[in-house]
């Protein structure tokens, strides 16, 4: 999979890919991410990527033109399964659009910034518009590493058998159950006795009663 992050502030991407599973995966060749700065399809000298609104007090807006130009330019060079648009004013991101778009072949992802984009990209150059939650970031920039990050993990070969996306809150509806490792008793906090009982059927048990237990409690919702 291929993902082409456009933004005005690169600088903010610059690590959250070269570490870890991510950078792992761009290794493996299972995905490549390509950050670009949106000034460098700017046409004026002063490299200008926003613009006063047209309407008043609403601050400066990004401009259509640099825009068009960079996602017209990636669409020349491949074909792309969606261009998303990161944004507080969406639908919220879930775990299933995740699984869906990591099917996907080839992504565009632009990162808003400033008061907001001129609507004309939005209607005529972006086909999915996703917000990551309920609060206001400076810009999408931040959205757009995680998107990537929730995307790239589900790939196959990118996460081991043993942290397989299988298991992960979310995937069935339930927040995981809680994990420990060893030593079975520190300073007295002592690891539930079930778990070393080697009782695999037992065990399988209490973690779907953990797991149930963890949702009423945190995110009823999700058992709704
Ligand atoms: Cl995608 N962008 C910004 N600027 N703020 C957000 C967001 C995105 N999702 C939640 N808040």
């Amino acid at each position: 999979m291929r993902i082409d992050i456009l933004t005005v502030v690169p600088e903010l991407l610059e690590s959250p890919f070269n570490h870890s599973i991510l950078k792992r995966a761009q290794e493996k060749g299972i995905a490549e991410i390509n950050v670009h700065n949106i000034r460098d399809w700017a046409t004026d000298k002063h490299k200008r990527v926003d613009d006063y609104a047209f309407s008043k007090g609403a601050g400066m807006v990004m401009m259509v033109e640099p825009i068009d130009r960079a996602i017209s330019e990636l669409r020349s060079q491949r074909v792309y399964d969606e261009v998303i648009f990161l944004t507080p004013d969406a639908v919220k991101f879930t775990q299933q659009d995740a699984n869906k778009l990591s099917m996907s072949g080839n992504l565009i992802i632009l990162c808003g910034h400033y008061k907001g984009i001129d609507q004309r990209v939005r209607d005529n150059l972006i086909t999915r518009e996703f917000s990551i939650g309920d609060y206001v970031l400076t810009g999408g920039e931040l959205a757009a590493a995680i998107l990537t990050d929730a995307i790239v993990r589900l790939l196959p070969g990118v996460l081991s058998d043993e942290t397989s996306a299988l298991t992960d809150s979310f995937q069935d509806g339930l927040l995981t159950p809680p994990v420990y490792t060893r030593p079975a008793d520190y300073k007295g906090w002592k690891v539930p006795e079930i778990l070393l009982s080697g009782n695999d059927q037992l065990i399988d048990e209490w973690k779907m009663d953990q797991a149930l237990e963890r949702t009423r409690r945190i995110r009823p919702d999700l058992l709704a």
